[in-house]
Protein backbone atom coordinates (compact mmCIF):
# COMPACT_ATOMS: atom_id res chain seq x y z
CA UNK A 1 0.00 0.00 0.00
CA UNK A 2 1.11 3.50 -0.70
CA UNK A 3 0.03 6.92 -0.15
CA UNK A 4 -1.03 8.80 -2.80
CA UNK A 5 -3.26 12.30 -3.42
CA UNK A 6 -6.26 11.95 -5.69
CA UNK A 7 -7.80 15.47 -7.12
CA UNK A 8 -6.35 16.90 -3.67
CA UNK A 9 -7.58 14.03 -0.76
CA UNK A 10 -5.15 11.56 0.68
CA UNK A 11 -5.49 8.16 0.08
CA UNK A 12 -4.04 5.06 1.12
CA UNK A 13 -3.98 2.46 -1.97
CA UNK A 14 -3.28 -0.70 -3.54
CA UNK A 15 -0.27 0.11 -5.94
CA UNK A 16 -0.81 -2.79 -7.91
CA UNK A 17 -4.00 -1.51 -9.49
CA UNK A 18 -3.60 1.36 -12.45
CA UNK A 19 -4.78 4.27 -11.85
CA UNK A 20 -8.39 3.78 -13.56
CA UNK A 21 -9.34 0.94 -11.23
CA UNK A 22 -8.18 2.92 -8.23
CA UNK A 23 -10.66 6.09 -9.39
CA UNK A 24 -12.87 3.57 -9.90
CA UNK A 25 -13.04 2.24 -6.52
CA UNK A 26 -13.23 5.88 -5.06
CA UNK A 27 -16.35 6.78 -7.36
CA UNK A 28 -14.66 8.82 -9.92
CA UNK A 29 -14.85 8.53 -13.63
CA UNK A 30 -12.37 9.02 -15.73
CA UNK A 31 -13.98 8.42 -19.47
CA UNK A 32 -11.86 5.87 -20.99
CA UNK A 33 -12.19 3.06 -24.50
CA UNK A 34 -9.57 0.91 -25.35
CA UNK A 35 -8.73 -0.57 -22.05
CA UNK A 36 -9.93 -4.23 -21.90
CA UNK A 37 -9.30 -6.01 -18.70
CA UNK A 38 -10.88 -9.64 -17.71
CA UNK A 39 -8.86 -10.26 -14.56
CA UNK A 40 -11.04 -13.89 -14.54
CA UNK A 41 -9.15 -14.49 -17.64
CA UNK A 42 -5.93 -12.82 -17.63
CA UNK A 43 -6.46 -10.21 -20.68
CA UNK A 44 -5.15 -7.40 -19.58
CA UNK A 45 -4.56 -5.14 -22.45
CA UNK A 46 -4.85 -1.13 -23.69
CA UNK A 47 -3.70 0.29 -26.95
CA UNK A 48 -3.59 4.12 -26.28
CA UNK A 49 -6.85 5.93 -27.50
CA UNK A 50 -5.54 8.39 -24.99
CA UNK A 51 -9.04 9.34 -23.91
CA UNK A 52 -8.55 8.63 -19.69
CA UNK A 53 -5.75 11.10 -19.39
CA UNK A 54 -4.83 12.31 -16.12
CA UNK A 55 -2.94 15.85 -15.23
CA UNK A 56 0.01 14.08 -12.56
CA UNK A 57 2.89 15.40 -10.83
CA UNK A 58 5.03 13.38 -13.48
CA UNK A 59 2.91 14.71 -16.53
CA UNK A 60 -0.02 13.94 -18.38
CA UNK A 61 -0.42 10.03 -18.03
CA UNK A 62 -2.81 7.57 -19.54
CA UNK A 63 -4.67 6.31 -16.54
CA UNK A 64 -5.61 2.53 -18.20
CA UNK A 65 -1.83 1.82 -17.98
CA UNK A 66 -0.25 3.70 -15.29
CA UNK A 67 0.39 2.59 -11.76
CA UNK A 68 0.90 5.51 -9.13
CA UNK A 69 3.83 6.22 -7.12
CA UNK A 70 4.53 7.03 -3.47
CA UNK A 71 2.86 10.44 -2.71
CA UNK A 72 1.94 10.80 -6.48
CA UNK A 73 -0.33 14.06 -7.12
CA UNK A 74 -3.32 12.88 -9.74
CA UNK A 75 -5.90 15.25 -11.17
CA UNK A 76 -8.48 13.19 -12.63
CA UNK A 77 -10.50 16.37 -13.74
CA UNK A 78 -8.07 19.33 -14.21
CA UNK A 79 -8.45 21.67 -17.08
CA UNK A 80 -5.37 20.19 -18.67
CA UNK A 81 -6.75 16.34 -18.21
CA UNK A 82 -10.32 17.56 -19.80
CA UNK A 83 -8.41 19.58 -22.58
CA UNK A 84 -5.83 16.39 -23.15
CA UNK A 85 -8.95 14.04 -23.28
CA UNK A 86 -10.85 16.44 -26.01
CA UNK A 87 -8.48 16.63 -28.00
CA UNK A 88 -7.84 12.66 -27.87
CA UNK A 89 -11.78 12.11 -29.24
CA UNK A 90 -11.47 15.05 -31.19
CA UNK A 91 -8.47 12.99 -33.04
CA UNK A 92 -11.01 10.10 -33.38
CA UNK A 93 -13.63 12.02 -34.58
CA UNK A 94 -11.47 13.05 -37.41
CA UNK A 95 -12.10 9.89 -39.42
CA UNK A 96 -15.10 8.70 -37.51
CA UNK A 97 -18.64 8.87 -39.72
CA UNK A 98 -21.18 11.39 -38.39
CA UNK A 99 -23.91 9.80 -38.93
CA UNK A 100 -25.07 8.68 -35.24
CA UNK A 101 -28.62 9.26 -35.41
CA UNK A 102 -28.44 6.16 -37.93
CA UNK A 103 -26.22 4.00 -36.13
CA UNK A 104 -27.10 0.55 -34.70
CA UNK A 105 -24.89 1.29 -32.07
CA UNK A 106 -26.98 4.39 -31.33
CA UNK A 107 -27.56 5.13 -27.40
CA UNK A 108 -25.01 2.28 -27.11
CA UNK A 109 -22.01 3.51 -28.31
CA UNK A 110 -19.02 4.20 -26.05
CA UNK A 111 -17.68 7.02 -28.43
CA UNK A 112 -20.48 8.84 -28.60
CA UNK A 113 -21.57 8.60 -24.42
CA UNK A 114 -18.16 9.94 -24.21
CA UNK A 115 -17.92 12.73 -26.47
CA UNK A 116 -21.03 13.97 -25.06
CA UNK A 117 -19.74 14.06 -21.76
CA UNK A 118 -16.49 15.18 -22.47
CA UNK A 119 -18.02 18.46 -23.94
CA UNK A 120 -16.96 17.68 -27.28
CA UNK A 121 -19.62 19.96 -29.29
CA UNK A 122 -17.91 21.29 -32.20
CA UNK A 123 -15.70 19.54 -34.78
CA UNK A 124 -13.17 21.31 -37.15
CA UNK A 125 -13.16 18.86 -39.85
CA UNK A 126 -14.97 18.68 -43.07
CA UNK A 127 -17.05 15.73 -43.27
CA UNK A 128 -14.46 12.79 -44.18
CA UNK A 129 -14.44 10.82 -47.13
CA UNK A 130 -15.78 7.25 -47.11
CA UNK A 131 -12.61 4.80 -47.21
CA UNK A 132 -14.83 1.62 -46.76
CA UNK A 133 -17.64 -0.27 -47.99
CA UNK A 134 -19.85 -1.65 -45.02
CA UNK A 135 -19.59 -5.31 -45.43
CA UNK A 136 -22.65 -7.41 -44.91
CA UNK A 137 -21.76 -10.54 -46.57
CA UNK A 138 -22.19 -13.02 -43.46
CA UNK A 139 -25.43 -14.05 -41.33
CA UNK A 140 -24.35 -12.72 -38.28
CA UNK A 141 -22.20 -9.78 -38.25
CA UNK A 142 -21.90 -6.59 -39.67
CA UNK A 143 -18.53 -4.65 -40.10
CA UNK A 144 -18.45 -0.80 -41.22
CA UNK A 145 -14.83 -0.35 -40.78
CA UNK A 146 -15.70 3.57 -41.04
CA UNK A 147 -16.44 3.55 -37.53
CA UNK A 148 -13.20 1.34 -36.10
CA UNK A 149 -11.60 3.79 -34.06
CA UNK A 150 -8.18 1.49 -33.81
CA UNK A 151 -8.63 0.58 -30.30
CA UNK A 152 -7.95 -2.88 -31.10
CA UNK A 153 -10.24 -4.36 -28.43
CA UNK A 154 -11.85 -6.82 -31.46
CA UNK A 155 -8.65 -7.89 -32.14
CA UNK A 156 -7.62 -9.11 -28.25
CA UNK A 157 -10.44 -10.85 -28.38
CA UNK A 158 -10.20 -13.01 -31.58
CA UNK A 159 -6.38 -13.34 -31.21
CA UNK A 160 -5.64 -13.85 -27.79
CA UNK A 161 -8.95 -15.23 -26.08
CA UNK A 162 -10.35 -16.52 -28.88
CA UNK A 163 -7.12 -17.55 -30.90
CA UNK A 164 -8.96 -17.07 -34.33
CA UNK A 165 -6.78 -14.82 -35.29
CA UNK A 166 -8.44 -13.08 -38.01
CA UNK A 167 -8.13 -9.10 -37.34
CA UNK A 168 -5.35 -7.30 -37.58
CA UNK A 169 -4.46 -3.63 -38.74
CA UNK A 170 -5.05 -3.16 -42.04
CA UNK A 171 -3.86 -0.14 -44.36
CA UNK A 172 -1.56 3.03 -43.32
CA UNK A 173 -2.41 6.23 -42.71
CA UNK A 174 -6.09 7.55 -42.56
CA UNK A 175 -7.43 4.41 -43.78
CA UNK A 176 -5.61 2.48 -40.97
CA UNK A 177 -8.55 -0.10 -39.50
CA UNK A 178 -8.59 -3.32 -37.80
CA UNK A 179 -9.99 -6.33 -39.98
CA UNK A 180 -9.71 -9.13 -41.88
CA UNK A 181 -7.18 -8.85 -44.67
CA UNK A 182 -10.15 -10.29 -47.15
CA UNK A 183 -12.87 -8.53 -47.28
CA UNK A 184 -15.85 -10.43 -47.33
CA UNK A 185 -16.37 -11.68 -43.84
CA UNK A 186 -18.27 -14.82 -44.81
CA UNK A 187 -15.10 -15.89 -46.69
CA UNK A 188 -12.79 -16.17 -43.48
CA UNK A 189 -12.61 -18.49 -40.87
CA UNK A 190 -15.02 -16.52 -38.42
CA UNK A 191 -16.82 -18.15 -36.35
CA UNK A 192 -19.27 -15.74 -35.47
CA UNK A 193 -18.66 -15.77 -31.72
CA UNK A 194 -19.69 -12.18 -31.37
CA UNK A 195 -16.98 -11.76 -28.62
CA UNK A 196 -15.56 -8.81 -31.06
CA UNK A 197 -19.07 -7.18 -31.11
CA UNK A 198 -19.51 -7.72 -27.67
CA UNK A 199 -16.29 -5.22 -26.96
CA UNK A 200 -16.48 -3.16 -30.13
CA UNK A 201 -17.16 0.46 -28.89
CA UNK A 202 -19.35 2.21 -31.46
CA UNK A 203 -20.95 0.76 -34.30
CA UNK A 204 -17.77 -0.98 -36.24
CA UNK A 205 -19.03 -4.41 -35.63
CA UNK A 206 -22.71 -4.85 -34.98
CA UNK A 207 -25.14 -8.46 -35.02
CA UNK A 208 -27.17 -8.32 -38.47
CA UNK A 209 -30.23 -6.69 -37.33
CA UNK A 210 -33.38 -9.04 -38.39
CA UNK A 211 -36.29 -7.28 -36.85
CA UNK A 212 -37.90 -6.25 -39.71
CA UNK A 213 -38.13 -10.13 -40.94
CA UNK A 214 -40.38 -10.90 -37.69
CA UNK A 215 -42.91 -7.76 -37.89
CA UNK A 216 -43.22 -9.38 -41.32
CA UNK A 217 -43.49 -12.79 -40.32
CA UNK A 218 -46.08 -11.08 -37.12
CA UNK A 219 -48.13 -9.75 -40.28
CA UNK A 220 -48.16 -12.06 -42.23
CA UNK A 221 -52.00 -13.80 -42.09
CA UNK A 222 -50.52 -16.75 -43.43
CA UNK A 223 -47.88 -17.66 -41.36
CA UNK A 224 -48.20 -19.09 -37.56
CA UNK A 225 -45.37 -17.75 -36.06
CA UNK A 226 -44.20 -19.61 -32.85
CA UNK A 227 -41.14 -18.02 -30.68
CA UNK A 228 -38.89 -19.54 -28.12
CA UNK A 229 -36.58 -18.00 -25.86
CA UNK A 230 -32.81 -18.99 -25.15
CA UNK A 231 -32.01 -20.13 -21.65
CA UNK A 232 -29.45 -16.80 -21.13
CA UNK A 233 -32.14 -14.41 -22.56
CA UNK A 234 -34.22 -14.64 -19.13
CA UNK A 235 -31.35 -13.64 -16.51
CA UNK A 236 -30.32 -10.89 -19.27
CA UNK A 237 -33.34 -8.89 -21.07
CA UNK A 238 -34.64 -6.95 -17.78
CA UNK A 239 -30.87 -5.03 -18.06
CA UNK A 240 -32.15 -3.42 -21.28
CA UNK A 241 -34.83 -2.10 -18.99
CA UNK A 242 -32.75 -0.91 -15.81
CA UNK A 243 -33.19 -3.70 -13.67
CA UNK A 244 -31.28 -5.07 -11.49
CA UNK A 245 -28.35 -7.68 -12.77
CA UNK A 246 -29.43 -10.86 -13.13
CA UNK A 247 -33.07 -10.56 -12.31
CA UNK A 248 -34.94 -13.67 -13.97
CA UNK A 249 -37.93 -11.96 -16.08
CA UNK A 250 -38.79 -15.12 -18.08
CA UNK A 251 -42.40 -14.59 -17.24
CA UNK A 252 -42.51 -11.06 -18.27
CA UNK A 253 -40.74 -12.03 -21.39
CA UNK A 254 -43.46 -14.63 -22.19
CA UNK A 255 -45.81 -11.40 -21.73
CA UNK A 256 -44.11 -8.89 -23.50
CA UNK A 257 -44.42 -11.23 -26.51
CA UNK A 258 -47.48 -12.05 -26.69
CA UNK A 259 -48.14 -8.51 -26.83
CA UNK A 260 -45.88 -8.39 -29.93
CA UNK A 261 -48.15 -10.24 -31.95
CA UNK A 262 -46.71 -14.21 -31.82
CA UNK A 263 -48.90 -16.67 -31.79
CA UNK A 264 -47.57 -19.26 -29.28
CA UNK A 265 -44.50 -18.61 -27.00
CA UNK A 266 -42.55 -21.51 -26.11
CA UNK A 267 -39.30 -22.42 -24.70
CA UNK A 268 -36.18 -23.33 -26.19
CA UNK A 269 -35.54 -25.09 -22.33
CA UNK A 270 -37.96 -27.45 -23.57
CA UNK A 271 -35.53 -28.39 -27.00
CA UNK A 272 -32.58 -28.03 -24.07
CA UNK A 273 -34.14 -31.51 -22.47
CA UNK A 274 -34.61 -33.30 -25.87
CA UNK A 275 -30.91 -32.36 -26.17
CA UNK A 276 -30.01 -34.25 -23.23
CA UNK A 277 -32.27 -37.30 -23.90
CA UNK A 278 -29.93 -37.86 -27.62
CA UNK A 279 -26.90 -36.52 -26.18
CA UNK A 280 -26.96 -38.37 -22.91
CA UNK A 281 -27.98 -41.38 -25.15
CA UNK A 282 -24.84 -40.70 -28.13
CA UNK A 283 -22.57 -40.20 -24.83
CA UNK A 284 -23.41 -43.75 -23.30
CA UNK A 285 -22.88 -45.43 -26.48
CA UNK A 286 -19.88 -44.15 -27.13
CA UNK A 287 -18.82 -44.80 -23.51
CA UNK A 288 -19.74 -48.69 -24.01
CA UNK A 289 -18.00 -48.97 -27.29
CA UNK A 290 -15.55 -46.94 -26.56
CA UNK A 291 -15.34 -45.03 -29.79
CA UNK A 292 -15.23 -41.78 -30.83
CA UNK A 293 -13.90 -40.62 -27.80
CA UNK A 294 -14.05 -38.31 -26.16
CA UNK A 295 -17.48 -37.02 -27.29
CA UNK A 296 -17.40 -32.91 -27.72
CA UNK A 297 -21.28 -31.57 -26.71
CA UNK A 298 -21.81 -29.77 -30.45
CA UNK A 299 -24.94 -26.86 -29.20
CA UNK A 300 -22.65 -23.78 -29.75
CA UNK A 301 -22.35 -22.87 -33.22
CA UNK A 302 -19.40 -20.81 -32.89
CA UNK A 303 -17.49 -23.59 -31.62
CA UNK A 304 -18.91 -25.73 -34.42
CA UNK A 305 -18.07 -23.77 -36.85
CA UNK A 306 -14.03 -22.99 -35.33
CA UNK A 307 -13.36 -26.84 -35.12
CA UNK A 308 -14.60 -27.15 -38.68
CA UNK A 309 -11.77 -24.74 -39.81
CA UNK A 310 -9.03 -25.54 -37.33
CA UNK A 311 -8.91 -29.14 -36.91
CA UNK A 312 -11.88 -30.68 -39.49
CA UNK A 313 -9.99 -33.87 -38.97
CA UNK A 314 -11.37 -34.44 -35.39
CA UNK A 315 -14.98 -33.78 -36.69
CA UNK A 316 -15.84 -37.54 -35.03
CA UNK A 317 -15.92 -36.16 -31.81
CA UNK A 318 -18.34 -33.40 -31.61
CA UNK A 319 -22.09 -34.92 -30.56
CA UNK A 320 -24.55 -35.03 -34.30
CA UNK A 321 -27.47 -33.87 -31.46
CA UNK A 322 -28.66 -30.31 -33.55
CA UNK A 323 -28.58 -27.79 -30.85
CA UNK A 324 -31.75 -26.62 -28.93
CA UNK A 325 -32.12 -24.31 -30.80
CA UNK A 326 -32.37 -26.50 -33.62
CA UNK A 327 -33.88 -28.97 -32.56
CA UNK A 328 -36.69 -26.88 -31.35
CA UNK A 329 -37.47 -25.74 -34.83
CA UNK A 330 -37.28 -29.07 -36.42
CA UNK A 331 -40.26 -29.94 -33.39
CA UNK A 332 -42.02 -26.78 -34.12
CA UNK A 333 -42.14 -27.71 -37.99
CA UNK A 334 -42.87 -31.74 -37.67
CA UNK A 335 -44.57 -33.00 -34.45
CA UNK A 336 -45.92 -29.58 -33.54
CA UNK A 337 -48.24 -28.83 -36.91
CA UNK A 338 -49.61 -32.09 -36.46
CA UNK A 339 -50.61 -31.04 -33.18
CA UNK A 340 -52.58 -27.74 -34.75
CA UNK A 341 -53.76 -29.16 -38.18
CA UNK A 342 -50.87 -26.95 -39.82
CA UNK A 343 -48.36 -27.92 -42.51
CA UNK A 344 -45.10 -27.43 -41.96
CA UNK A 345 -44.38 -24.54 -44.64
CA UNK A 346 -47.34 -22.64 -42.78
CA UNK A 347 -44.79 -22.60 -39.20
CA UNK A 348 -42.78 -19.48 -38.67
CA UNK A 349 -40.02 -20.10 -36.38
CA UNK A 350 -38.58 -16.78 -34.55
CA UNK A 351 -35.49 -17.88 -32.11
CA UNK A 352 -34.59 -15.41 -29.21
CA UNK A 353 -30.72 -15.92 -28.70
CA UNK A 354 -28.13 -14.04 -26.52
CA UNK A 355 -26.02 -15.00 -29.44
CA UNK A 356 -25.10 -13.79 -33.02
CA UNK A 357 -23.59 -17.26 -34.04
CA UNK A 358 -27.22 -18.31 -33.92
CA UNK A 359 -28.13 -16.63 -36.96
CA UNK A 360 -25.88 -18.62 -38.88
CA UNK A 361 -26.72 -21.36 -37.09
CA UNK A 362 -30.43 -20.95 -38.50
CA UNK A 363 -29.23 -20.40 -42.09
CA UNK A 364 -27.13 -23.83 -42.36
CA UNK A 365 -28.74 -26.01 -45.30
CA UNK A 366 -27.57 -29.10 -43.63
CA UNK A 367 -29.69 -27.94 -40.14
CA UNK A 368 -33.42 -28.64 -41.81
CA UNK A 369 -35.67 -31.45 -42.50
CA UNK A 370 -36.49 -32.54 -45.81
CA UNK A 371 -35.71 -28.90 -46.98
CA UNK A 372 -37.59 -27.19 -44.60
CA UNK A 373 -35.24 -25.14 -42.57
CA UNK A 374 -35.48 -26.03 -38.87
CA UNK A 375 -35.52 -22.38 -37.62
CA UNK A 376 -36.56 -19.37 -40.08
CA UNK A 377 -34.86 -16.16 -38.16
CA UNK A 378 -32.97 -15.41 -34.92
CA UNK A 379 -33.12 -11.95 -33.19
CA UNK A 380 -30.67 -10.87 -29.93
CA UNK A 381 -31.14 -9.97 -26.61
CA UNK A 382 -30.54 -6.56 -27.45
CA UNK A 383 -33.00 -6.95 -30.37
CA UNK A 384 -35.79 -8.26 -28.72
CA UNK A 385 -34.94 -4.86 -26.41
CA UNK A 386 -35.49 -2.80 -29.26
CA UNK A 387 -38.69 -4.70 -30.57
CA UNK A 388 -40.35 -3.83 -26.81
CA UNK A 389 -39.47 -0.68 -27.10
CA UNK A 390 -40.58 -0.25 -30.61
CA UNK A 391 -44.02 -1.16 -29.38
CA UNK A 392 -44.09 1.11 -27.03
CA UNK A 393 -44.23 -2.10 -24.04
CA UNK A 394 -43.72 -1.21 -20.45
CA UNK A 395 -41.73 -3.63 -19.83
CA UNK A 396 -40.53 -3.32 -15.93
CA UNK A 397 -44.07 -2.71 -14.84
CA UNK A 398 -45.76 -6.38 -17.35
CA UNK A 399 -47.66 -9.27 -15.64
CA UNK A 400 -45.40 -12.39 -15.38
CA UNK A 401 -47.35 -14.98 -18.03
CA UNK A 402 -46.40 -19.00 -18.44
CA UNK A 403 -45.50 -20.78 -21.87
CA UNK A 404 -47.72 -22.22 -24.05
CA UNK A 405 -47.76 -26.05 -24.12
CA UNK A 406 -46.67 -28.75 -24.93
CA UNK A 407 -43.14 -27.01 -25.69
CA UNK A 408 -42.80 -24.72 -23.37
CA UNK A 409 -42.45 -26.85 -20.63
CA UNK A 410 -38.77 -28.00 -18.99
CA UNK A 411 -36.70 -28.97 -16.13
CA UNK A 412 -33.91 -27.11 -13.79
CA UNK A 413 -31.33 -28.85 -15.98
CA UNK A 414 -31.96 -27.44 -19.13
CA UNK A 415 -31.83 -23.70 -17.94
CA UNK A 416 -28.46 -24.06 -16.76
CA UNK A 417 -27.62 -24.81 -20.16
CA UNK A 418 -27.06 -21.07 -20.42
CA UNK A 419 -24.00 -20.89 -18.55
CA UNK A 420 -20.55 -22.59 -19.19
CA UNK A 421 -20.60 -25.81 -17.54
CA UNK A 422 -24.36 -25.99 -17.51
CA UNK A 423 -24.64 -28.49 -20.18
CA UNK A 424 -22.59 -31.33 -19.10
CA UNK A 425 -23.90 -31.57 -15.42
CA UNK A 426 -27.65 -31.24 -17.38
CA UNK A 427 -26.09 -34.73 -19.35
CA UNK A 428 -24.32 -35.97 -16.53
CA UNK A 429 -27.89 -36.02 -14.62
CA UNK A 430 -29.54 -38.13 -17.12
CA UNK A 431 -26.99 -40.00 -17.80
CA UNK A 432 -25.95 -41.13 -14.04
CA UNK A 433 -29.14 -42.33 -13.88
CA UNK A 434 -29.73 -44.20 -17.27
CA UNK A 435 -26.40 -46.02 -16.40
CA UNK A 436 -27.02 -47.20 -12.84
CA UNK A 437 -30.54 -47.45 -12.87
CA UNK A 438 -30.13 -45.41 -9.48
CA UNK A 439 -31.39 -42.09 -8.53
CA UNK A 440 -29.07 -39.23 -8.68
CA UNK A 441 -29.72 -37.55 -5.03
CA UNK A 442 -27.28 -35.04 -5.46
CA UNK A 443 -27.85 -33.31 -8.87
CA UNK A 444 -25.79 -30.41 -8.35
CA UNK A 445 -22.08 -30.55 -10.01
CA UNK A 446 -20.48 -27.85 -7.96
CA UNK A 447 -17.28 -28.67 -9.49
CA UNK A 448 -18.33 -28.05 -12.72
CA UNK A 449 -19.71 -24.46 -11.98
CA UNK A 450 -17.90 -20.74 -12.09
CA UNK A 451 -16.21 -19.37 -15.09
CA UNK A 452 -12.91 -20.47 -14.75
CA UNK A 453 -12.05 -21.35 -19.00
CA UNK A 454 -10.93 -25.21 -18.22
CA UNK A 455 -12.78 -27.10 -15.10
CA UNK A 456 -12.40 -30.72 -14.57
CA UNK A 457 -13.92 -34.11 -12.43
CA UNK A 458 -13.73 -37.23 -12.28
CA UNK A 459 -16.81 -38.97 -11.17
CA UNK A 460 -17.32 -42.92 -10.54
CA UNK A 461 -20.47 -44.19 -12.43
CA UNK A 462 -21.15 -47.91 -11.88
CA UNK A 463 -17.34 -48.24 -11.21
CA UNK A 464 -16.28 -46.63 -14.30
CA UNK A 465 -14.10 -43.11 -13.35
CA UNK A 466 -15.59 -40.81 -15.90
CA UNK A 467 -13.60 -37.77 -16.62
CA UNK A 468 -15.62 -34.74 -17.72
CA UNK A 469 -14.34 -31.53 -18.65
CA UNK A 470 -15.74 -28.05 -19.38
CA UNK A 471 -14.24 -25.72 -21.36
CA UNK A 472 -15.18 -21.94 -22.52
CA UNK A 473 -13.31 -19.56 -24.43
CA UNK A 474 -12.25 -21.04 -27.85
CA UNK A 475 -8.25 -20.58 -27.16
CA UNK A 476 -9.42 -22.75 -23.95
CA UNK A 477 -10.98 -25.38 -26.64
CA UNK A 478 -7.62 -25.33 -28.75
CA UNK A 479 -5.93 -26.11 -25.76
CA UNK A 480 -8.12 -29.56 -25.66
CA UNK A 481 -8.65 -30.69 -29.26
CA UNK A 482 -4.59 -30.18 -29.39
CA UNK A 483 -4.47 -32.94 -26.67
CA UNK A 484 -6.81 -34.55 -28.67
CA UNK A 485 -4.99 -34.71 -31.29
CA UNK A 486 -1.75 -35.75 -29.53
CA UNK A 487 -3.53 -38.35 -27.82
CA UNK A 488 -3.13 -36.68 -24.54
CA UNK A 489 -6.22 -36.25 -23.71
CA UNK A 490 -7.77 -37.68 -20.64
CA UNK A 491 -11.29 -37.04 -20.75
CA UNK A 492 -14.59 -39.01 -21.71
CA UNK A 493 -17.28 -36.13 -21.97
CA UNK A 494 -16.11 -32.36 -22.92
CA UNK A 495 -18.63 -29.13 -22.92
CA UNK A 496 -17.31 -26.32 -24.99
CA UNK A 497 -18.94 -23.28 -25.37
CA UNK A 498 -17.36 -20.45 -27.69
CA UNK A 499 -18.12 -17.28 -25.14
CA UNK A 500 -16.40 -16.68 -21.96
CA UNK A 501 -18.65 -17.42 -19.22
CA UNK A 502 -20.93 -19.12 -21.59
CA UNK A 503 -24.09 -18.16 -23.12
CA UNK A 504 -24.63 -15.68 -20.32
CA UNK A 505 -21.71 -13.75 -21.97
CA UNK A 506 -22.44 -13.97 -25.54
CA UNK A 507 -22.68 -11.44 -28.45
CA UNK A 508 -25.95 -10.75 -28.43
CA UNK A 509 -26.38 -9.99 -24.92
CA UNK A 510 -27.06 -6.50 -23.20
CA UNK A 511 -23.30 -4.99 -23.16
CA UNK A 512 -21.25 -6.32 -20.64
CA UNK A 513 -18.06 -4.25 -20.94
CA UNK A 514 -16.01 -6.58 -19.88
CA UNK A 515 -17.30 -6.51 -16.90
CA UNK A 516 -17.31 -10.76 -15.30
CA UNK A 517 -19.22 -9.75 -12.42
CA UNK A 518 -22.47 -9.24 -14.91
CA UNK A 519 -21.80 -12.54 -16.49
CA UNK A 520 -21.69 -14.10 -12.63
CA UNK A 521 -24.63 -12.69 -11.63
CA UNK A 522 -26.57 -13.74 -15.08
CA UNK A 523 -25.45 -17.36 -14.46
CA UNK A 524 -26.53 -16.90 -10.42
CA UNK A 525 -29.52 -16.37 -11.94
CA UNK A 526 -29.54 -19.24 -14.18
CA UNK A 527 -29.38 -22.03 -10.81
CA UNK A 528 -31.68 -20.39 -9.10
CA UNK A 529 -34.29 -20.88 -11.83
CA UNK A 530 -32.87 -24.81 -11.67
CA UNK A 531 -32.92 -24.57 -8.02
CA UNK A 532 -36.51 -24.06 -7.40
CA UNK A 533 -38.02 -26.05 -10.16
CA UNK A 534 -39.57 -29.03 -9.19
CA UNK A 535 -38.41 -31.19 -11.87
CA UNK A 536 -34.08 -31.02 -12.21
CA UNK A 537 -33.72 -33.74 -14.76
CA UNK A 538 -34.75 -33.75 -18.07
CA UNK A 539 -35.64 -37.49 -18.98
CA UNK A 540 -38.19 -36.49 -16.13
CA UNK A 541 -39.84 -33.53 -18.19
CA UNK A 542 -43.69 -35.37 -19.05
CA UNK A 543 -43.35 -33.72 -22.59
CA UNK A 544 -40.85 -34.45 -23.40
CA UNK A 545 -41.68 -38.64 -22.41
CA UNK A 546 -44.77 -38.10 -24.20
CA UNK A 547 -42.76 -36.86 -27.33
CA UNK A 548 -41.29 -39.63 -27.58
CA UNK A 549 -44.00 -42.10 -26.86
CA UNK A 550 -46.31 -40.19 -29.33
CA UNK A 551 -43.81 -39.30 -32.28
CA UNK A 552 -39.95 -40.03 -31.83
CA UNK A 553 -40.21 -43.64 -30.41
CA UNK A 554 -37.05 -43.66 -28.64
CA UNK A 555 -33.83 -41.73 -28.56
CA UNK A 556 -31.37 -42.44 -31.07
CA UNK A 557 -34.07 -43.92 -32.51
CA UNK A 558 -34.65 -43.54 -36.49
CA UNK A 559 -37.26 -40.96 -36.55
CA UNK A 560 -35.16 -39.33 -33.60
CA UNK A 561 -32.42 -39.27 -35.98
CA UNK A 562 -33.86 -38.26 -38.63
CA UNK A 563 -34.94 -34.56 -37.07
CA UNK A 564 -32.87 -34.18 -34.18
CA UNK A 565 -29.50 -34.96 -35.40
CA UNK A 566 -27.26 -33.41 -38.20
CA UNK A 567 -23.46 -34.07 -39.42
CA UNK A 568 -20.27 -31.38 -39.78
CA UNK A 569 -18.30 -29.93 -42.97
CA UNK A 570 -15.21 -30.13 -43.46
FE1 LIG B 1 -27.20 -21.03 -25.52
FE2 LIG B 1 -28.18 -23.28 -26.16
S1 LIG B 1 -27.45 -22.75 -24.10
S2 LIG B 1 -26.24 -22.43 -27.05
O1 LIG B 1 -25.67 -20.68 -24.77
O2 LIG B 1 -27.03 -25.89 -25.94
O3 LIG B 1 -27.26 -19.08 -27.71
O4 LIG B 1 -28.85 -19.42 -23.62
O5 LIG B 1 -30.01 -21.25 -26.51
O6 LIG B 1 -29.33 -23.87 -28.88
O7 LIG B 1 -30.59 -24.33 -24.86
C1 LIG B 1 -27.21 -19.72 -26.78
C2 LIG B 1 -28.17 -19.91 -24.34
C3 LIG B 1 -28.97 -21.62 -26.21
C4 LIG B 1 -28.91 -23.70 -27.83
C5 LIG B 1 -29.75 -23.95 -25.42
C6 LIG B 1 -27.48 -24.93 -26.11
FE1 LIG C 1 -13.05 -13.23 -34.38
FE2 LIG C 1 -15.28 -14.17 -33.16
FE3 LIG C 1 -15.21 -11.68 -34.12
FE4 LIG C 1 -15.22 -13.73 -35.83
S1 LIG C 1 -16.86 -13.18 -34.41
S2 LIG C 1 -13.94 -11.89 -35.97
S3 LIG C 1 -14.04 -15.23 -34.66
S4 LIG C 1 -13.96 -12.49 -32.44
Amino acid sequence: FINIFINDSNVKIDNSNTILEIAKSLNIDIPHICSLRFKDINIDECASCGVCKVDTNLGLLNSCSSYPVENMRIYTHSEKSKTARKKAIEKILETHPQDCLLCEKHNDCALQSIAADCGVRNLNVVKPKLRYEIDNSSKSIVRDPEKCILCRKCEVMCNKVQTVNLLTEIDNGYKKVISSTEKDLEKTSCTYCGQCVAVCPTGALTEVNNIKNVWDAIDDDNKKVVVQIAPAVRVALGEEFGMEIGSIVTGKIVTALRKLGFDMVFDTDFAADLTIMEEANEFIDRLQSGENLPILTSCCPAWVKFIEHQKPELLNHPSSCKSPQQMFGAIAKSYLPKKLNKKPEDMYVVAVMPCVAKKFEASREELSVDNIQDVDTVITTRELARMIKEAGINFTNLEEDDFDHPLGESSGASVIFGTTGGVLEAALRTAYEWITKDTLEKVEFKELRGIKGIKEATLNINSINVNVAVVCGLGNARNVLEQIENGTCKYHIIEVMACPGGCVGGGGQPYHNGDFDIIKKRAQGLYKIDKNKPLRKSHENPSIIKLYDEYLESPGAHKAHHILHTHFVK
